[in-house]
C-alpha cells in the first residue's frame, strides 16, 4: 500500500497517534504532512515521539526538548523513557469517555515502531528487524482499556533518495546510486556533528569526497590497481548509519 492509504487508515482508526521520529535527525524525519493532517482532524491527539535517543547525548536531548516541548523522548531498544510514555497514554485512556482508547503508531520504515509496541503491549510480539519494511500489515493489540495499532513503515512520496537512505527506509544494497547518498549522508553528518565519521572510522578529509576515500582506505576496501572501492565504502557508511552504529554522542 502507498503512503497515504496506510497513514489515513491509521489516523482514521485511532484516537491518539504516536508519530515516531529519529532523534538523530528530527529535521529530516519529522513529517509535517502527518502533523497537519492530524491537527485538522477533530478529536484526535498527536504525540511526537523521538525514538533512538540513546544515539544522541543528553545535551542535545535538552535542546530538542526546548524546541519540541510537547514531544517525548524514548529509546525503545534501551527501554528508556517508555514508562513516561506509557503513563501519558494510560492517563489519556482513563480520562477517555469511551471504553477503550485506540493508539496508532506511524513513522518511517525501521524507526522502531514494532520495538516500541512490544514494550507498550508485550503480548503483541511484533517482529523487529533491521530490514526496513518488516511489518507488512496493520494489527491491533489490546491491553486493558487501550488498543494499539502497529503499522507498516511508510514513506511520503516525493522523498528524495538521500532521505530514504538516511531514514533507513531503503536497504543500502538496493539504493541505485549509493555513492551519492553516502556523500549526502557524510555532508549531513559534517554539518550536524563534525568529527563523528572521522572518529568512528579513524579517517580524515576536508571534503565529503576526501572523507569517503579515507574511510574506504581505513576499511581496506580496494579494487584492482589500489583504488578505493567507492561503491562498497558508500554502502558500508549508509549501512552503519542505518543500524545505529554511528552515534552522535
Ligand atoms: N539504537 C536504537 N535502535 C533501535 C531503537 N528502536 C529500534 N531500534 C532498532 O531499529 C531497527 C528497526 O526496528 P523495528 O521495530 O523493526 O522498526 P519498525 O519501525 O517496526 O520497522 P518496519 O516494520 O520495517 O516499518 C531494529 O534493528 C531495532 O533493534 C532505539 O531506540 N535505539
Ligand atoms: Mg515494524
Amino acid at each position: 500500500m502507498g503512503f497515504w492509504p496506510v497513514v489515513l487508515n491509521v489516523l482514521r482508526n485511532s484516537d491518539v497517534i504516536l508519530l515516531l521520529v529519529d532523534a538523530r535527525m528530527p529535521e529530516i524525519s519529522q513529517n509535517s504532512e502527518i502533523i497537519n493532517k492530524v491537527e485538522n482532524m477533530k478529536g484526535k491527539r498527536l504525540i511526537v515521539v523521538f525514538n533512538k535517543s540513546d544515539l544522541i547525548n543528553r545535551k542535545e536531548i535538552d535542546v530538542l526538548k526546548k524546541e519540541y516541548p510537547r514531544a517525548l523522548f524514548v529509546s525503545a531498544a534501551k527501554k528508556i523513557g517508555v514508562g513516561n510514555l506509557k503513563s501519558t497514554i494510560k492517563n489519556m485512556a482513563d480520562n477517555w469517555g469511551r471504553d477503550s482508547l485506540r493508539v496508532g503508531v506511524v513513522g518511517y520504515p525501521n524507526i522502531g515502531k514494532s520495538t516500541l509496541i512490544n514494550l507498550l503491549a508485550p503480548k503483541a510480539n511484533a517482529k523487529v528487524s533491521s530490514v526496513s519494511g518488516t511489518t507488512k500489515e496493520t494489527q491491533w493489540i489490546r491491553v486493558g482499556n487501550i488498543r494499539y495499532l502497529d503499522s507498516p513503515g511508510v514513506i511520503p512520496f516525493g522523498d528524495k533518495k538521500t532521505k530514504l537512505g538516511l531514514t533507513a527506509s531503503k536497504n543500502p544494497h538496493k539504493i541505485r546510486n549509493p555513492e551519492k547518498v553516502a556523500i549526502d549522508t557524510i555532508e549531513f553528518l559534517m554539518a550536524k556533528k563534525p568529527g563523528t565519521l572521522e572518529k568512528y572510522y579513524n579517517a580524515s578529509g576536508d571534503t565529503s569526497y576526501e572523507l569517503l576515500e579515507s574511510i574506504g582506505k581505513a576499511k581496506g576496501f580496494l579494487v584492482k590497481g589500489g583504488k578505493i572501492d567507492e561503491n562498497r565504502t558508500a554502502i558500508k557508511i549508509i549501512d552503519d548509519w542505518q543500524k545505529g552504529k554511528i552515534s552522535l554522542k
